[in-house]
Formats: C-alpha cells, structure tokens, sequence
C-alpha cells in the first residue's frame, strides 16, 4: 500500500511526457540563470550587513539523472556542509522523478506536504515535509515546486539532518549546518556530485554489461516455444536499469513470451498503452493470456514484493508489436515483439489439406453465400493447418 502511494503520482507523469522538452528547458533555464541567486545572495548581503550576520549564501544539487534505460538514483552529492541561513536548491533535469522530503512527514510524501508554492521551505529541524515527486514531465500541481524542476529550503539552523526519496528507499541524502567552520563551495559540490554521480553510472552500466542479451527459449510440451525475458536489472543502490533485455524477441505464432522481474523496482508490460486509463500503480491486470494484437494488455506492476514477478503472453496472430513499461517509458524502457506465422504442415499434409484460398476480391463476383462457403472452407483449412502443425510437434519431442 505505501508503494503504491509513493508511485502515485508517476502516472501524471507520463501523461504529461509531451510537454518533457519544454519543462526541462523551462526548468534549465531557471536553474542556471544566474539572476535569481544572485538577488538571493545579494539581499542576504544586505541583511547581514545591518545585523552583523555571515552572509548567507546559495548553492544548487543535482538530484537523479542517467541515460536511455538507466536512471542514477542518487542525491548528488550525497552529503554536503552549508553555512546556517543557505538556501539549498535541489535539481532534476532527468525523466525519473524523485522527492526531497524531510523528517517523517505524515500522509502521501510523493505528493507535496507542508510546503509552499514557490517559496523555499523555511527548515528549523524540527518539522517534517516533502517536496512531492518533481522532475521533467512532471508540470506543477497545488503546492509542488513551480517549474517541476527543482525544489529549495533554506536551513535555518544548525545540525545534522537526513533527508530521502520517497519512491527510492536507498536513496539518502545528509545536510550538515554549521553555524561556523569550513562549508562547501559550489565548485566543491559540483565536483563531488560529478563524481559520486560518475560512480553511480558505472556500477549501473557494470550491470547493464551482465544483463542477457538473448531471451531464454524453452520447448514446451504441445510444439510451441516460451521466450523469457528479463525486465529491469539486479537491486543496485545507485538506481536502476529501465529496459527489456533482450528489447526485442521474435517468435513464432502459438509462442509465449514471459516477463520475469527480480527487482523491487517495480515495472510493467503494456501493450496498446495508449488504451490504458488511471494509475499504472494500482491498476490489476489487463487483458491476456492471449494477444491477437489488439486491446489493452497490461501486466500491472510486477517485480520483488509486488503481486507478481512475472507475466506471461501468448501470441496468436502474426504482427510486430509494440509494448512499454508505464512507469519507465520516458526513460526509454521499450520493447518490441515480432510474430512470424507459425508452423506449416509437412508437404503430404498440405497436399490433401490445403486451405483453399477465397477468391480474389478485386476480381471476384461470388455472392454473399459463396463467400461464407469460402470462409467456411477457410476455417476447416485453418483447423487442418492447427492439428497439423500438432502433428509435427509431437513427432519432433518424441
Ligand atoms: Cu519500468
């Protein structure tokens, strides 16, 4: 139940995936645009130089990031020391979303708690929030950060404080406030988080380099063959691999491709997404066991500690189709299966067996009866064709 909530909101957004390109410009934009820290800095300045304060200062975070089908799941850097009074700005510029949230915040942390649009949270260390899921693709809603891009609190006084993601539960982070001593620089906290975020990258990449590159292929007793494919990657602490591996299979009509997950990140496979409506996160399953390439087929979450590890689809219509994960797809996990026409009959079956064609409608004048004789003839043909290929697959396992 609390996965679910915390995986909330995630459906927002990829529904919101088309407008990704204009936030994440929106949102660098006002990351790097130096204009409103240096107004912060430069009010502080004044503030401090009429009470006898230090300066208080700025600095900016990268949180998350990776690449086509790995998302790094990290606060970069992981730890960082401020001067009592620093506004701390924390920036997603990648497609996983992710919260910053403080203390044991009570309700839904994936939504926005005690938190005010637009202004940086004021933290003393004694209360708790959340800044609600933020990233790219994911527009402002009622008390989320402005641009979905970023989130600021300035600490207000001295001490030690975690903070976590909450849909990412090896993601920590630590906040350090001193009211003297030595802080970190941004140029400290750029290195650091390019390095930490380096770090994270190449033990995902590292996993990514043992994934299977081949579905799996078993016999199975009635001729037809089952393919598994492996969806995400191994529990890694630095985040996750979004992919199908292999990304595309094909089979033969009468096979089953099985999707095994044995990750607690969790996934789906959804084929006609475009049909699904509601939240990936508590939906059930859709559709199956079969798919002739039509409707919606959806796994429903599947992965460590969810309903199920894996799900299985048995294809019966020759095609190339297309399928995602719900919650990934902006990351680019993708998949593709493509069904050739199964087995044909020996030459002696078809020689008596052979389905009789119907006749060629551009040239063709049967009436409406003949037709039905010709799509009933078809269909005999078609059951010939069925028991044959039977026929053929029992010979081969015996
Ligand atoms: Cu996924």
């Amino acid at each position: 139940m609390h996965k679910s909530l915390r995986r909330a909101l995630v459906g927002v957004g990829l529904a919101a995936a088309g407008a990704v390109p204009l936030l994440a410009l929106a949102g660098f934009a006002a990351a790097d645009t130096p204009t409103s820290t240096a107004t912060a800095t430069s009010s502080a300045t004044a503030s401090a130089t009429a009470t006898g304060t230090p300066a208080a200062s700025a600095v900016t975070l990268q949180i998350g990031g990776g690449e086509t089908g790995i998302t790094v799941d990290l606060f970069e850097p992981s730890k960082v020391t401020v001067k009592t009074g620093t506004t701390v700005t924390w920036v997603n510029s990648f497609t996983e979303p992710h919260t910053v949230t403080f203390g044991n915040p009570q309700g839904d942390p994936t939504t926005p708690l005690n938190v005010t649009p637009g202004t940086p949270v004021q933290y003393d260390g004694t209360q708790s929030f959340s800044s609600g899921l933020f990233g790219p693709g994911y527009p402002p809603v009622p008390g989320a950060p402005p641009s979905g891009t970023q989130f600021s609190v300035t600490f207000t006084k001295a001490g030690n404080y975690d903070y976590f993601c909450a849909i990412h539960p090896d993601m920590k982070g630590e906040m350090d406030v001193v009211d003297s001593g030595t802080v970190d620089t941004q140029d400290d906290i750029n290195a650091r988080a390019a390095s930490e975020y380096a770090a994270g990258l190449a033990s995902l990449k590292a996993d990514e380099a043992k994934a299977p590159t081949a579905a799996t292929v078993t016999n199975n007793a009635d001729g037809t063959k089952t393919y598994t494919v492996a969806v995400g990657g191994p529990d890694n602490p630095n985040g996750a691999l979004v992919q199908y591996f292999p990304p595309s299979v094909s089979v033969s009509t009468g096979d089953t491709v099985k999707w095994v997950s044995n990750t607690h990140e969790p996934h789906t496979v959804t084929f006609n997404p475009q049909l699904f409506q509601g939240d990936p996160v508590s939906a059930g399953p859709t559709g199956g066991p079969t798919f002739d390439g039509t409707g919606l087929v959806n796994s429903a979450l599947i992965g460590e500690g969810y309903a199920a590890t894996d799900f299985s689809l048995k294809f019966t219509k020759a095609g190339e189709y297309h399928y995602i994960c719900l919650l990934h797809a902006p990351s680019g996990q993708l998949g593709v299966v493509t069904v050739s026409q199964g087995t044909t009959p020996p030459p002696t079956k078809t020689a008596t067996g052979e389905a009789p064609q119907p006749p060629n409608t551009g040239t063709g004048t049967s009436s409406s009866g003949g037709n039905s004789l010709w799509v009933g003839l078809g269909l005999l043909g078609a059951l010939f064709v069925i028991s044959g290929a039977g026929v053929v697959a029992v010979k081969r396992h015996n």
